[in-house]
């Protein structure tokens, strides 16, 4: 499909997909399943040069505060679900102030507040609502919030304290592999959730997890449904098996799958937030979903803290790299850099 087109064909086709073209469900197969090297490759090279025509060499960077690894759902590919026997931490309001502050002026863009459905917040949830204020005051940064999928009123609160941004994450539009991994969950209110938050003002992120039971037609699915949602940021991440989890012994997957969705994802999603999360293979895998086609860097953890990712490939690792200095100095060997807040501010429309 792509490797025999020379470089006029190729600069239609990227000018096309900026346009607004879409790629047909054949397209999408053939560019999942084919093993032809040069076709991966010339896919790569597409979906660069389509971000750079909208974000060019620039990168956002969010940081990470998994501030309660408590959690009352089953999900099966989840370390942190309730029906694993592991060391939970919850933050008090002065840890996560304190882990923000050392966020200041560091070319962070947002702050990602995630937690476990942790009955703590979910029974009161004007507790988190206090928390995104007190960070909104100590950072004046955008926040994303990562909860789980709370009630229509918690997230209008939410928006109105300072939180920007939702991520929620439906998994997979497949709905019977849905009900294999968000065990006892409603796939309609993860769907709903989101749709109420754009609804009010929220900008929000979709992702799929890449490799797990999944076939090539659910895959498609899977694109299809966040592309009906229309996101502000889309993810696939490599389902990564957690010790002690139903899941944990299903053959651990490649990266490469992802780094392919990540490329699709781009064409498909031109103009849209795509992360290269360090999450799953630290600062040399934020490399290869940069150079597929991404242009946000998430997870990003100081190295002197005991927080947790939720992959978190570093768990058993002496030592963190996945620090802001180490992402920075890493994106200019690649000749990339931060973008100025001000242009992350405006896609959120600040
Ligand atoms: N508890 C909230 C929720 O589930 O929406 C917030 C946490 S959410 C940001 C955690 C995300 O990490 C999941 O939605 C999933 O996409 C990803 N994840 C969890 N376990 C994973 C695993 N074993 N491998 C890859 N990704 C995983
Ligand atoms: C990441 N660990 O980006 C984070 C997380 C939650 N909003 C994001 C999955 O890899
Ligand atoms: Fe809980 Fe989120 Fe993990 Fe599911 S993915 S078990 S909701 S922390």
């Amino acid at each position: 499909m792509l490797k025999n087109m020379d470089n006029n064909d190729l600069n239609e086709f990227i000018q096309d997909i900026i346009n607004g073209r879409s790629l047909s469900g054949s397209e999408i197969e053939y560019l999942l399943t084919t093993n032809d090297r040069k076709e991966i490759d010339k896919l790569h090279q597409i979906s660069r040069k389509v971000r750079d025509k909208f974000t060019g060499n620039r990168v956002f960077l969010y940081s990470f505060i998994y501030f309660s690894t408590y959690c009352k759902n089953e999900c099966s590919f989840c370390y942190y679900n309730r029906l694993n026997n592991i060391h939970r931490y919850r933050l008090s309001n002065d840890e996560i102030l304190n882990i923000c502050s050392s966020f200041k002026d560091k070319h962070i863009h947002m702050i990602d507040l995630t937690m476990g459905e942790d009955p703590y917040y979910h029974n009161n949830p004007q507790l988190l609502v206090d928390m995104v204020k007190n960070v909104k005051k100590e950072l004046n940064l955008p926040i994303m919030v990562s909860p789980g999928v709370v009630d229509n009123d918690t997230l209008n609160k939410l928006h109105e304290s300072g939180a920007n941004f939702l991520a929620l994450y439906q998994e997979t539009y497949d709905k019977e592999l849905y009900e294999n991994m968000r065990v006892g969950q409603s796939f309609e209110d993860r769907i709903n959730a989101r749709r109420f938050a754009k609804s009010i003002g929220f900008y929000v992120e979709d992702g799929i997890l890449s490799g797990i039971e999944s076939n090539t037609k659910s895959i498609i699915k899977s694109l299809r449904g966040m592309e009906d949602n229309n996101p502000d940021m889309v993810r696939a991440m490599t389902f990564i098996p957690q010790e002690g989890t139903p899941l944990e012994n299903q053959g651990q997957y490649s990266s490469e799958q992802e780094l392919r969705i990540i490329a699709i994802l781009r064409l498909m999603f031109p103009d849209k937030l795509i992360p290269a999360s360090l999450d799953i293979e630290g600062i040399n895998g934020m490399v290869k979903r940069l150079n597929a086609g991404a242009n946000v860097v998430t997870s990003i953890i100081p190295s002197n803290t005991t927080l947790e990712g939720v992959v978190n490939y570093d768990r058993d690792l002496e030592e963190r790299t996945r620090n802001v200095e180490n992402v920075l100095s890493r994106l200019k060997t690649m000749g990339m850099e931060p973008a100025k807040q001000s242009e992350f501010n405006q896609i959120i429309g600040l």
